[in-house]
């Protein structure tokens, strides 16, 4: 069956390679999809500019002989695109090594591309903050941050950077189309205008309106993290699921949720955050999604591993539980 013929589930992911431990979990937890997170290096695809076919294949091959679906791979480091997201000089040969890369993640059979437009990444201000029953936390706080240094050497203004996704987006999509992927975007996390210097043009609904329109394909969409979205309101959530799954943008979901708002905000367990996410699975069903949901961050709790099994078995058993109380 293909992928894209499957309906709404539940996938484990987060990943940067496939070990026998994330393959036995994936089971044990009941799934067969899974996704990959490359955003740091040295994970199951190496290159420090871009990605090979053989060995995008032979993840994808790695993941089928072990019972499972490779549904998804989000970002590359950063470093692969980052003079391309501030219009930096080689920012074409970037651009062009992007196009290489999407081909072969194309070819070796692998649907979905999952991207973000941030030079200056995820912030946290806290990786120790304690949350329900002391479990660690990332936070954010932008009181903490409003005098940080430049990150990029200067001030990147957000009609630089719109004019730089401009270019970028238009350069890489007609290769996703010719090579049948689809490519996801990512908000802007924490959704702040700007940090560091560098504006964040990915963190508002009218931001993801322009997007789309800007990069207007049918392999351009969402990778819908709930998480940020609830970290600029817990009202727009419902809005843009509506809005953006009504056009079929929605490729997939990031299930998370968090504590607060910006300018100040922490992460959450999934039954604990601004949103009833029960209710958030619930709609998406009712929009029509059909793609896989992940937990994405989750608190590290007691004796939990290095990639929060533990905690990633809690979410997952709960997201497992509301799609089995959904699907009746
Ligand atoms: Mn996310």
């Amino acid at each position: 069956m293909q992928l894209d013929e499957l309906p709404m589930r539940v996938a484990a992911g987060q990943f940067s390679d496939l070990t026998d431990e994330i393959v036995s979990f994936t089971h044990q937890v009941g799934l067969q999809d899974v996704q990959f997170n490359m955003y740091g290096s040295g994970g199951a695809l190496p290159g420090t500019e871009r990605w090979e076919y053989m060995d995008l294949l032979r993840l994808r091959t790695r993941c089928e002989d072990a019972g499972l679906r490779l549904n998804a791979i989000e970002n590359t480091p950063p470093e692969f695109y980052d003079k391309a997201m501030l219009g930096l000089p080689g920012r074409d040969e970037q651009i062009e090594n992007m196009q290489y890369t999407i081909r072969n993640i194309g070819r070796a059979g692998i649907p979905i591309f999952g991207y973000h437009f941030m030079p200056s990444r995820v912030w946290r201000t806290s990786n120790t903050t304690p949350a329900r029953g002391g479990a660690e936390v990332t936070a954010f706080d932008m009181a903490l941050v409003e005098n940080a240094p430049l990150t990029h050497g200067r001030v990147f203004t957000a009609d630089e950077m719109w004019a730089n996704y401009e270019y970028y987006i238009k350069a890489i999509l007609p290769v996703a189309e010719e090579e049948g992927v689809r490519l996801a975007l990512h908000p802007d996390d924490p959704p702040m205008a700007s940090l560091g210097g560098v504006a964040r043009i990915m963190s508002s609904f009218e931001g993801f309106q322009r997007a789309m329109q800007i990069g207007d394909s049918p392999n351009h969409g969402l990778n819908f993290c709930v998480g940020t979205w609830s970290e600029m309101g817990p009202e727009i959530v419902p809005q843009a699921i509506r809005h953006f799954a009504a056009q079929g943008k929605i490729f997939y979901v990031h299930f998370r949720d968090v504590l607060g708002t910006v300018p100040k905000f922490r992460e959450a367990f999934v039954d604990e955050g601004n949103l009833n996410m029960f209710e958030i699975m619930k709609l998406l069903r009712e929009v029509g999604f059909k793609g896989f949901m992940l937990d994405d961050h989750v608190p590290h709790m007691v004796n939990d591993s290095g990639w929060a099994s533990r905690s990633r078995a809690y979410a997952i058993g709960q997201m497992n539980a509301m799609l089995r109380i959904l699907n009746g």
